[in-house]
């Protein structure tokens, strides 16, 4: 029974993972980190706010947003195909983007 129940969990995760990555960006002094990522379209990026100030990323394209993080929270949104670029709604200097090829 255990060693079945092991092989159900290996073959959910496998086909998850299959299907989409999940990638990690980090907000940090005023800065997203790493500014720019490649990812596969589908793929999920997850945004954690490390500052003391709240801050967001949204696509300029408008296709993601995570809405306000305050410190230690996090937002994963998904990745349509194309060159998306965002910034924090808050702080407009900070840039990045995100490409799905
Ligand atoms: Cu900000």
């Amino acid at each position: 029974m255990r060693q079945l129940g092991i092989a159900a969990i290996v073959a959910v995760l496998g086909s998850t993972a299959a299907l989409a990555a999940d990638h990690s960006v980090e907000i940090k002094g005023m800065k997203f980190s790493p500014a720019s990522l490649s990812v596969a379209p589908g793929d999920t990026v997850t945004f954690t706010n490390m500052d003391g100030a709240p801050h967001t990323a949204t696509a300029d394209d408008s296709s993601f947003d995570t809405g306000r993080l305050n410190k230690g929270q996090s937002a994963t949104v998904t990745v349509e195909a194309g060159e998306h670029t965002y910034k924090c709604v808050f702080h407009p200097s900070m840039k990045g983007s995100v490409s799905a090829e």
